[in-house]
């Protein structure tokens, strides 16, 4: 069975590891957000393409959701005392590997999904992962401060840099509309058995993708293979900040609404058993409605949710 995934950071991670265990590893392809890709110290930093790669790879770190496992921050600590511009966004000792190898090879002239490979490669992933473009595409987020000033934000300065403590009026992705998806984007979703829609922040993560031209179309042509996991539970995200920027495209932050943030694409949707009064409305906005416990602590419940998904009819 092939499954494409459509992926932003840590919920898509976790599911992802559950995923690959439910299904061969080389069967699932991963369309990777790209709008909260950074260029810090020089160098670019890929959060979602990496935190699926660390994920996959078995290497990510569990609790704090990015970056690897067993990672130092000297480097960072370091920048900091030198008053480095974007020292307030932690790149790990580790992980700075990945970005230095990525900035190298994209000035050699390697497209970010050639590079992509190469790095998902050599962590021993098996899975594809692409990117969703090649082309510079930035999530924005215009905001006010608490002293009424106006902010037009990257993503990362508004979660990272200033802690999500502005009020968001709208959020853009610059560049989308003159961005392709990247090569494999369009046929991975045309031949998939099952498209699955992770568990990610619907705003930030999944939005900028379904943003590049082509891809919305190319999903709601797959109709009934198209299946998602809310990734609001009680009301919440269970990490992020998808509870505020769901509201400012005007969609309730409960997991019968959030799917219809996805209205026309979504086919299948499935809530978390602690959500289990919202089942009915669910079935409302959605033609097959699904429970499960979607809370994944381990591999093994992921395994369980992915094998969920992918049977539920
Ligand atoms: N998130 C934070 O809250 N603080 C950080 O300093 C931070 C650094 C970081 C470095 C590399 C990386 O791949 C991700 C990192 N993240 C950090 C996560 C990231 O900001 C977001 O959670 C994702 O972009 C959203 O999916």
């Amino acid at each position: 069975m092939r499954v494409t995934a459509l992926a932003g950071g840590v919920g898509a991670g976790k599911f992802l590891r559950g995923l690959v265990r439910a299904v061969p590893a080389e069967d699932v392809t991963v369309i990777v957000n790209t709008g909260d890709d950074i260029v810090l110290h020089g160098l670019h930093v890929s959060p979602d393409v990496d935190s699926v790669t660390y994920w996959l790879a078995g290497v990510a770190d569990r609790e704090r959701g990015w970056g690897m496992a067993g990672e130092t921050f000297r480097a960072a600590e370091k920048l900091r005392e030198l008053g480095a511009p974007g020292s307030w966004f932690n790149l790990g000792d580790l992980d700075l590997a990945t970005h230095l190898f990525r900035t190298d090879l994209l000035a050699l002239g390697m497209s970010l999904s050639e590079v992509t490979q190469r790095i998902t490669e050599r962590f021993g992933v098996r899975s594809l992962v692409l990117p969703m473009t090649d082309d510079p595409v930035t999530t924005r987020v215009q905001a006010v401060d608490e002293s009424g000033s106006s902010l037009d934000l990257h993503f990362q300065e508004y979660w990272v840099q200033r802690g999500a403590q502005d009020e968001v009026q709208s959020i853009r992705y610059e560049g989308a509309e003159q961005a392709a998806p990247s090569r494999g984007v369009i046929p991975a979703i045309e031949e998939a058995d099952v498209v699955v829609i992770c568990p990610s922040n619907p705003v930030a993560s999944i939005g900028p993708i379904l943003a590049i031209p082509g891809v919305r179309a190319a999903v709601a042509e797959r109709d009934e293979r198209v299946v998602g996991v809310s990734p609001i539970v009680g009301g919440a995200p269970l990490r992020g900040m998808a509870d505020k920027l769901l509201p400012v495209v005007g969609v309730d932050v409960d997991a019968a609404a959030v799917a219809t943030y996805y209205d026309g694409l979504v086919h299948r949707w499935v809530i978390d058993r602690r959500d289990t009064d919202l089942l009915e409305r669910t079935a409302e906005l959605v033609p097959v409605a699904g429970v499960f416990d979607t809370v994944m602590d381990t591999d093994s419940r992921a395994e369980a949710l992915a094998r969920y998904v992918l049977d539920l009819h």
